[in-house]
């Protein structure tokens, strides 16, 4: 479906008194601190977040899956799901595609399609964890770092699949995320995985465009339970910086193990210029599908603040990073949930620009670990609501929306038109 523009403009007339008396006054006391209040509405206006193609469905976990109906049958429908939700939130101008889940067999149509919901293409994801119907070879005991040659070419051809693919759409990044590992001691040779995965990523590299980068993700551990071939950061980072300078690390933020500092990897990352994505989600003990900021509101506000150090400071030599939400559980709608994501995203990014560096520095320098609390904490609790939607209005979107969402009845019109046992290619 396509929103109609009327309906939107008729509902944010209807939030308009309440918006203008928060905005006004938020927007006069950041004044008054010293804030550049439209420059602060264009930053949040940029920020733009990919949206997976596999997150449009209902996910599942290993026990079961419930579909909610109405679930995007093809990639064009996926595409327009996308297109609802940019527009919508004016937040989610961009898409990223999982192969094999989702092969454009025409290209330019899929592109075309794509700008007509200005959607752009963000980076392009391979799968090498789950062996194909008419696959040859299995990646039961790995992919990239196989232990059999013969395996390790078909991963790395498959990879040259999904860049070929991702230049016909535009895309100018490929993800990989291995499952490569081990699950009992002893069965994987640590030095050889890791030096069979050089030796393929180095041939995937040797196939990337020049303007093109790959992503390297990591895990410490599932579906492997013992060991994962890229278990860290560190490790991570390790394989980037033999690769090259098209390759970066990718942070997904349900990747660690619990209490991780995540922020300061991020700023080491940053440090050295090699950060080059972001995948967004929150957890509470080990997983990586729930909602972003459902959880720990705080950790993605900190996250965050090294973000926007990394990207405002001048000395620091690091490309703007992919955005992308990396989550889908079997709970809400999947279309609730990534509005949710986005605003959870962009809330924590207006706090983070918030924070007054020259007086955090000055209180880090002279060891004042109460006063650079009190400088993270104003921003952190600094009700910014009213910005986003701000932000949001000025481009065209809704001041609320969830509440329009439901208001217009759109999971309803999506299973009117696209039948109750829909069933969306992934996991
Ligand atoms: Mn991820």
């Amino acid at each position: 479906m396509k929103l109609d523009a009327q309906h939107l403009q008729a509902h944010n007339q209807q939030a308009a008194a309440d918006h203008r008396a928060a905005f006004d006054y938020t927007a006069a006391r950041l004044t008054r601190h010293g804030h550049d209040v439209p420059r602060l509405l264009d930053k949040i206006a940029a920020l733009q977040i990919a949206i997976p193609s596999w997150a449009l469905g209902t996910g599942g976990t290993r026990f079961g899956r419930f579909s909610g109906g109405g679930e995007p049958r093809t990639l064009e429908e996926k595409i327009a799901d996308v297109g609802l939700l940019h527009a919508i939130n004016r937040g989610s101008g961009a898409i990223s595609l999982h192969i094999p889940w989702d092969i454009p067999q025409d290209a330019a149509a899929i592109r075309a399609l794509a700008q007509s919901y200005d959607l752009v293409f963000d980076a392009v994801n391979s799968n090498t964890f789950q062996d194909q119907p008419d696959q040859a070879l299995s990646y039961k005991f790995g992919s990239l770092s196989h232990s059999d040659k013969a395996y390790r070419r078909l991963a790395v051809q498959h990879n040259i699949d999904v860049i070929r693919h991702g230049e016909g759409l535009g895309s100018r990044a490929l993800t990989v995320w291995l499952s490569d590992g081990s699950c009992f001691p002893g069965q994987q040779n640590f030095r050889k995985a890791f030096q069979r995965t050089l030796e393929s990523l180095q041939e995937i590299y040797t196939a990337l465009p020049a303007d093109w980068k790959v992503l390297i993700e990591y895990k410490p551990y599932e579906p492997n339970f013992y060991s994962t071939v890229i278990q860290d950061w560190g490790t991570s980072h390790l394989l980037a910086a033999k690769l090259g300078k098209k390759a970066y690390s990718l942070v997904d933020l349900g990747h660690h193990l619990p209490n991780t500092n995540i922020e300061q990897i991020v700023a080491t990352l940053m440090m050295e210029g090699k950060l080059g994505g972001f995948h967004f989600n929150d957890s509470k003990y080990g997983d990586d599908d729930l909602t972003v900021g459902s959880i720990r509101p705080y950790q993605l506000f900190l996250i965050f603040n090294e973000l926007v150090y990394g990207m405002e400071d001048p000395a620091t030599i690091n490309p703007t990073p992919a955005w992308m939400i990396d989550a889908s559980h079997n709970v809400k709608d999947p279309l609730e949930d990534l509005l949710q994501s986005v605003e959870a995203i962009r809330i924590a990014y207006t706090q983070a620009l918030l924070v007054n560096r020259e007086e955090l520095e000055a209180a880090r320098e002279n060891n004042d670990a109460a006063r650079a609390q009190e400088i993270l904490q104003d921003a952190f609790r600094t009700d910014v609501r009213s910005l986003v939607a701000e932000a949001r209005q000025r481009q065209g979107g809704a001041l609320n929306p969830i509440g329009l969402f439901r208001h217009l009845n759109v999971r309803r019109q999506l299973v009117q038109e696209r039948g109750l046992k829909t069933i969306s290619t992934g996991l």
